[in-house]
């Protein structure tokens, strides 16, 4: 079966849309035909400042999260990324492998740093695509399901994977970016030219899927859209309507065209209501799944230290492969 892997960080309590819709959507149909590999990439999110305890419950919520999402530990396996080692230790390799220029350029990178400052910047939030590729190449995942944000980290860890593979031997397989079009890009309801994102959306603009569901279909409700009043199609002259119907469509899984033709003589904010319904309707009982793992942590516990166990016996064979191959010599 091919192997899939994918993570999330644990930065705020809470996913938010683009994140469901953008990754972890996928990552539960994947579970039913692939090998997969999903894990809450805790060691990505102290490349800015975490509260120790507020990190530990963080990373609790996402793992309850996703749970509650779909993920089935007996299809997949679920884990901690700090609690397998080797990703850390392949990091390492894999920055001794990438030229500085290289990482430079990529552009979450300069996005983040430029709006933190060079002071505030950490170097781990430079190498943090470096160490993603560790989690990838680890695991020799065919496919890795992501938004359209971490395309390009997809691009450089093909060609770290391709570059260490011609240095020593063929080791890595080569994985392949797994987007799909319609939710790679879920756009903030207050400003339809940026994504939705954690830390630059408004609080208008940001669904959380832990939110009041009030709350959330209010957003909905006051979300941007133009001046003109027609529901159709166009993502340049009418981003925020047609960021709804990619939302609508993807929770209905209804197409858009039908859609449009079902708000034909409607105005937008019949669009709108149905959207914050739908919404509601997913997420209450996604809220109440993700409540019983929050309740109860033992149970959580068991099934991530399963999943670590499992990831394990992957990622510490890979290593052992790289270290050989790298002409590290072995302990006795
Ligand atoms: N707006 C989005 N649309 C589609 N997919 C998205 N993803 C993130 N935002 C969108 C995808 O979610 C997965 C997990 O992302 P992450 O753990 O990197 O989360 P993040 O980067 O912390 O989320 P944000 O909101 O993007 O955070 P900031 O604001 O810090 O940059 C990934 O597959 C990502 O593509």
């Amino acid at each position: 079966r091919p192997r899939v892997l994918s993570g999330i960080q644990p930065t705020s309590g809470s996913f938010h849309l683009g994140n469901y819709l953008g990754a972890v959507r996928q990552w539960v149909d994947l579970q039913e035909a692939n090998d997969a590999f999903y894990m809450v990439v805790d060691l990505h999110a102290i490349t800015v400042d975490q509260d120790p305890e507020t990190l530990r419950q963080n990373t609790r919520i996402s793992a309850a999260q996703l749970l509650g999402a779909g993920l089935d530990p007996e299809r997949c396996t679920l884990f901690i990324q700090s609690h397998v080692p080797e990703h850390a230790q392949l990091g390492w390799i894999m920055n001794c492998l990438t030229g500085f220029g290289e990482a430079a350029r990529m552009t979450q990178f300069k996005d983040k740093s430029a709006k933190q400052g060079s002071d505030r910047t950490s170097v781990g939030l430079f190498t943090y695509p470096i160490l993603q590729i560790a989690d990838i190449l680890l695991y020799q995942a065919d496919a890795v399901p992501v938004g359209e944000d971490q395309r390009q980290h997809l691009e450089l860890t093909r060609d770290l994977a391709e570059r260490f593979n011609t240095r020593y031997a063929p080791t890595f397989t080569v994985p392949n970016p797994y987007i799909l079009k319609e939710t790679a890009k879920i756009l903030d309801l207050q400003d339809p030219s940026a994504k939705m994102s954690k830390s630059a959306s408004s609080p208008k603009g940001l669904v959380n899927l832990l939110d009041e569901p009030k709350v959330s279909a209010k957003k909905f409700k006051s979300a941007v859209t133009d001046t003109d009043t027609v529901v159709s199609y166009d993502e340049e002259k009418k981003a925020g309507v047609s960021n709804l119907l990619r939302i609508h469509s993807a929770l209905s899984g209804q197409s858009i065209e039908k859609l449009v033709e079902h708000f034909e003589g409607k105005m937008y904010g019949a669009l709108k209501t149905e959207l914050a319904e739908l919404f509601t309707e997913w997420v209450t009982p996604f809220q109440a799944r993700t409540r019983t793992y929050l309740e109860d942590p033992a149970e959580l516990d068991r099934v991530l230290a399963i999943g670590a166990e499992k990831a394990r016996a992957v990622a510490s064979e890979t290593l052992a492969t790289v270290y050989d191959r790298i002409g590290f010599l072995k302990p006795t």
